[in-house]
């Protein structure tokens, strides 16, 4: 193809959560009776959800939190081996009330189950988790890199450990990835770029694959290696609404990354702050200046020199217990499933017309 006068006779169109609707399907039963649970890894997850690597959203009360509610916690990495070690033990030390038995998430020893962030630099961090750890998650913001592969082939072939990769955002990325890491090594994909709600990635640098774009690439991707049943793609970053965990499901993804979301949760990491009389939570991106200033998750990001921050911080209400917050997520993804008559996430895949919003719907005057 000529690279001089064509990119933009052409330009592919990027699509945000906010532009998307679903039509209404065949309803052929209650949202009561619509399957939400997704295998990860070996585990069966009652909900969809995993946390967010990140210092202010997951340490072991939320993993732990999660866990017994049918979902999965990823411990972050922006602290020493040690304390990431202690973090994974201690979720695992958890007791399992018995309100919990049939969604618990478990490990084959009966205890919680939990995923830590790993960094594709360092093999010694990964050595040590990888004892104590159920997955990895790779945590770097483009994994489409010469260095990351290595390091990630690297670890692999130390700890044998299934790993969850990411975060990915196009089709070749996707197609290199699973080719040179090998389809049996990858529990799931992390996919989308400079989308999530602290990063400003895409402002700095104008490079991004948000979500509704980075599902739909990476689906055709493994669709062409015939492993879209086989691998789960993970939707990561820009989750406001149980909607766009909706729209991402359409689409091709099966499980989604909360950071902002559950950084709302009583349970996360971020310290309480009182804010104009209402206590928040603080949530900031792994590269803003104030994930950066421990300076132990610095190569999530490009930047040689490390002094170009890619994350913002910010405040976010106290939802409740993340019990609370799964709790609604996934009975609003129920309603979702039972109007676009899906039985559970794969057939959302593959029912589901999702149709492009060309205007906003009208805003109607409300009041009382
Ligand atoms: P969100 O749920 O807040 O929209 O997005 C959370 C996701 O943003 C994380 O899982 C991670 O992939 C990504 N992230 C974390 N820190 C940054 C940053 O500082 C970031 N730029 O983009």
């Amino acid at each position: 193809m000529e690279t001089i006068g064509h990119k933009l006779d052409h330009p592919q169109r990027i699509y945000y959560f906010d532009e998307l609707l679903f039509l209404p399907g065949f309803a052929k039963r209650s949202p009561r009776d619509v399957d939400v649970s997704m295998k990860l890894g070996g585990f069966s997850l009652k909900a969809p959800l995993i946390s967010s690597p990140m210092d202010t959203v997951t340490g072991p009360e939320l993993a732990a939190a999660l866990a017994l509610c049918g979902g999965f916690g990823v411990i972050h990495r922006n602290c020493t081996t040690e304390e990431a070690v202690k973090m994974v033990e201690e979720t695992k030390k958890a007791k399992i009330p018995e309100k919990y038995n049939a969604t618990a998430v478990k490990d084959s020893k009966g205890r919680l189950a939990v995923g830590a962030a790993v960094s594709t630099s360092d093999l010694e961090r990964a050595t040590a988790l990888a004892d104590v750890a159920d997955l990895f998650f790779t945590d770097v913001a483009s994994f489409h890199n010469l260095k990351v592969y290595e390091g990630t082939k690297q670890i692999i072939k130390k700890t044998g450990k299934k790993t969850v990769i990411g975060n990915l955002g196009t089709k070749a990325g996707v197609l290199y990835a699973v080719k040179e890491l090998g389809k049996e090594n990858i529990a799931g994909i992390r996919v989308g770029m400079g989308s999530g709600s602290i990063c400003t990635t895409t402002d700095i640098s104008g490079v991004g694959s948000p979500g509704p774009v980075a599902v739909e690439q990476a689906a055709l991707a493994l669709n062409e290696l015939g492993l879209l049943d086989e691998i789960p793609i993970i939707v990561d970053g820009g989750i406001r609404h149980s909607r766009d965990i909706a729209f991402s499901f359409g689409l091709g993804a099966s499980l989604a990354m909360l950071g902002n979301l559950f950084a709302r949760a009583e349970e996360s990491i971020g310290e309480k702050v009182m804010k104009d009389g209402k206590l928040q939570k603080a949530y900031w991106g792994m590269g803003s200046a104030e994930a950066r200033k421990k300076r132990l998750a610095l190569d999530r990001y490009q930047s040689s020199n490390k002094s170009v921050d890619e994350g913002i911080k910010m405040y976010v209400p106290i939802e409740g217990k993340v019990e609370e917050i799964v709790e609604r997520i996934v009975a609003e993804l129920r309603v979702t499933m039972g109007y676009v008559g899906a039985a559970n996430i794969r057939e959302m895949r593959d029912v589901t017309e999702i149709v492009v919003r060309t205007a906003k719907p009208p805003e109607f005057e409300r009041t009382g």
